[in-house]
């Protein structure tokens, strides 16, 4: 699939430090460990409908980890999916009376263009469900011949437990597990099954529902192999980071590196399992099938700068959840506003401590709001006057250069 315009990225002197990230698996912080090439898979939109400030807020988080990394001199391969066939595409075809493609080519396209708004590094490999369909068959043939899949009625299932390290990513038990996955699209009481959590790998043609021919027969693929099949495809095994937002925990990311385990018989899918928290909006979690969203198309077309956005966004560590508010944007704006006249001076206090700072910051999980903060005291003393004596020409400039390099805020 087409992906988006590339940013520009402004080089900054020195290099920036070993990213440390939490890791849900092992439940710590640790350093990450790519070599020249670091690869990162990022779940990417069901496309029914438009980016809410909750996936602006995961892939922002997933661009910052982007960022550190070059910063700190490795080239980063990123891919990303787009679930272009689901139930819940498939639903609101219905509901809405539209054709499914139309609605997925539609919402993908303003996704890119929420992403290109909000300064997103985009992902090398950018792929759909429906393109990766001949992969994710040859995929499920793989897994049968290890023996790991079994029919109910003409829908294949992949016996979850053919992975011996199963349920580590989540580190859930087995009850948490069928409760959850029973909430979260799962299927635990079909009859037929031989574990309540074994998950579809392909689902048969349903009257009135797409389909397509492969060697497993006319239908197709379930979710979690979906991105199973396009992670190893394009990174291979012991990625550097698998990520997407905490609702994915269980069973997605549980589920797909099982079956990429299972697949390549080598452990693990992923060196860290990322997750960033569920933003919410008046009391609940933003979600699609709740209805209670803030689209950042709606708040750009009304005039909201996108940098504004995600300067809004970044005052928040991806591991706390929190709720997009007015008021937050408008102090976003604020500092925007003050970072801009400061940083368009003619000089200013040195900032190489600032550059300093905004590096450490960031290469302890992200912490974001730290950066702004060591952002924040160089622009005070600016605005001060501090340091008359010592003003640096250039600090306004590289004040400025490391907000884009590292933050993704064009000033
Ligand atoms: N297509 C699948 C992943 S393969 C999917 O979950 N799509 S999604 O459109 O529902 O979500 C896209 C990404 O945004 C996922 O990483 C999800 O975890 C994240 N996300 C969804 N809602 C929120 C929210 N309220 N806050 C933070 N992140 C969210
Ligand atoms: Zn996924």
């Amino acid at each position: 699939m087409k992906s988006w315009a590339i940013p520009s990225i402004p080089d900054l002197p020195g290099s920036g430090l070993p990213l440390r990230l939490h890791d849900t698996a092992s439940g710590e912080v640790r350093a990450t460990d790519p070599g020249p090439l670091a690869r990162m898979y990022v779940c990417g939109i069901t496309p029914y409908d438009a980016t809410h400030m909750g996936h602006a807020f995961t892939y922002v988080t997933f661009d910052l980890i982007n960022r550190a990394w070059r910063d700190a001199g490795h080239e980063v391969h990123y891919v990303q999916n787009v679930t272009d066939i689901d139930d819940p595409l498939l639903e609101r075809a219905v509901a809405t009376g539209q054709d499914w493609r139309a609605i997925a080519d539609r919402e993908t396209a303003l996704f890119r263009e929420d992403m290109a708004a909000l300064n997103v590094i985009p992902p090398r490999d950018y792929i759909g469900a429906v393109e990766a369909i001949p992969s994710v068959a040859n995929h499920v043939a793989t897994l049968q011949e290890r023996g790991s899949v079994y029919a109910v009625d003409s829908d294949l299932y992949f016996r979850v437990r053919s992975d011996p390290t199963f349920g580590s990513v989540s580190r859930l038990d087995a009850a948490e597990m069928t409760r959850i996955f029973g909430e979260r699209g799962g299927d635990p009481d079909r009859p037929g099954k031989e574990d309540p959590l074994d998950c579809l790998v392909w689902q048969s043609a349903r009257p009135d529902e797409p389909a397509w021919d492969t060697p497993l027969g006319h239908g197709r693929p379930g979710w979690h192999i979906e991105c199973a099949a396009i992670a190893v495809d394009h990174l291979g095994m012991a990625i550097d980071v698998q990520g997407g937002g905490t609702d994915l925990i269980f069973p997605h990311h549980e589920m797909s590196a099982a079956e990429a385990q299972v697949l390549h018989q080598s452990h693990p899918f992923a060196r860290h399992y990322v997750h960033s928290a569920m933003v919410g909006w008046q009391g609940h979690k933003m979600s699609k099938s709740r209805g209670n969203l803030v689209f950042v198309s709606t708040e750009r077309h009304r005039g909201v700068e996108p940098a504004a956005i995600r300067l809004a966004l970044l005052a928040h560590h991806y591991r706390s959840e929190w709720e997009w508010t007015a008021q937050g944007l408008a102090e976003a704006q604020a500092r925007l506003d003050l970072w801009r006249a400061a940083t368009g001076a003619e000089q200013g206090p040195p900032a190489d401590a600032t550059l300093a700072g905004m590096r450490e910051a960031l290469a302890d999980d992200l912490q974001a709001p730290a950066a702004l903060a060591a952002v924040d005291a160089w622009v005070l003393a600016q605005q001060a006057g501090a340091g008359e004596g010592s003003a640096d020409p250039a600090a306004p400039r590289l004040v400025r250069a490391a907000v884009d390099a590292l933050l993704g805020i064009r000033l």
